[in-house]
């Protein structure tokens, strides 16, 4: 399972200048159309879980233990936001039934031909939208660099590393530390994620009851 180590920052005119000068190297672009789903009191997403379906693939994005303890570190570490990456499907069923703790299949195997899992668990999709994703590493670093723009018209980019689950979480930070330094990025506010602006726009209920939790 690996973790994903990440900083999202603001986007200007200069951005792709600055990636070409710090040696870069676009390493494609994509289309991504994401579909979260949670329960509709928010089971998931108030315990800061985010189940996606994504390229046809189930994707299940929680807390890392350092993360649920409350340990935030220094203050360019706060910029960064470090999730565990589930890609499993039997595992992403067990999460979510831990948290949804539903009376009926819980000591069943849910099927995974089918998605008769979502109804038995009461998840329905809360968000749906596509991203054009340009990434670029920088090969050395082991940093990879992704430039977002999402059709409801927000642009965000992200510096991430990925480690493995209990892996060196401060090497990490340093390495996008380094790389943001070299962008040139500045401001220690920690810059809104595309869930973040479509919530708002969206379902301000939703996003309200986040907002109150600390979530978001
Ligand atoms: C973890 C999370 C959400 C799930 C989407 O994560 P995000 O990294 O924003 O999306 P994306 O498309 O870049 O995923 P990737 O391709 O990198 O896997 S939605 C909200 N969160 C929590 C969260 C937070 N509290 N603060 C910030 C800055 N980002 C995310």
């Amino acid at each position: 399972m690996s973790v994903e180590v990440e900083r999202k920052f603001l986007c200007n005119a200069d951005t792709l200048k600055k990636l070409e000068e710090i040696g870069a190297v676009c390493v494609g672009q994509q289309q991504i159309h994401d579909q979260y789903f949670d329960t509709p009191e928010f089971h998931l997403t108030l315990r800061d879980m985010w189940l996606r379906k994504r390229k046809g693939c189930w994707e299940l994005k929680c807390p890392t233990a350092e993360a649920q303890s409350g340990k935030q570190g220094e203050a360019a570490a706060s910029l960064c936001t470090r999730y565990k990456e589930i890609t499993s499907l039997p595992e992403i069923h067990l999460r979510v039934k831990e948290v949804i703790k539903q009376d009926r299949e819980s000591e069943a195997a849910f099927s995974q031909e089918d998605e008769s899992w979502l109804s038995k668990l009461d998840l329905v999709c809360f968000a749906e939208f596509t991203t054009a994703r340009c990434s670029f590493t920088l090969k050395e670093e082991g940093v990879q660099i992704d430039l977002d723009q999402a059709d409801f018209g927000y642009h965000v980019g992200e510096i991430e590393v990925l480690i493995s689950e209990g892996g060196d979480e401060q090497a990490a930070l340093e390495k996008i530390r380094k790389t943001a330094e070299k962008l040139g990025l500045t401001g220690d506010q920690r810059v809104k994620g595309k869930m973040d602006v479509y919530l708002k726009r969206n379902h301000p209920e939703h996003y309200a009851k986040l907002l109150s939790e600390h979530i978001l």
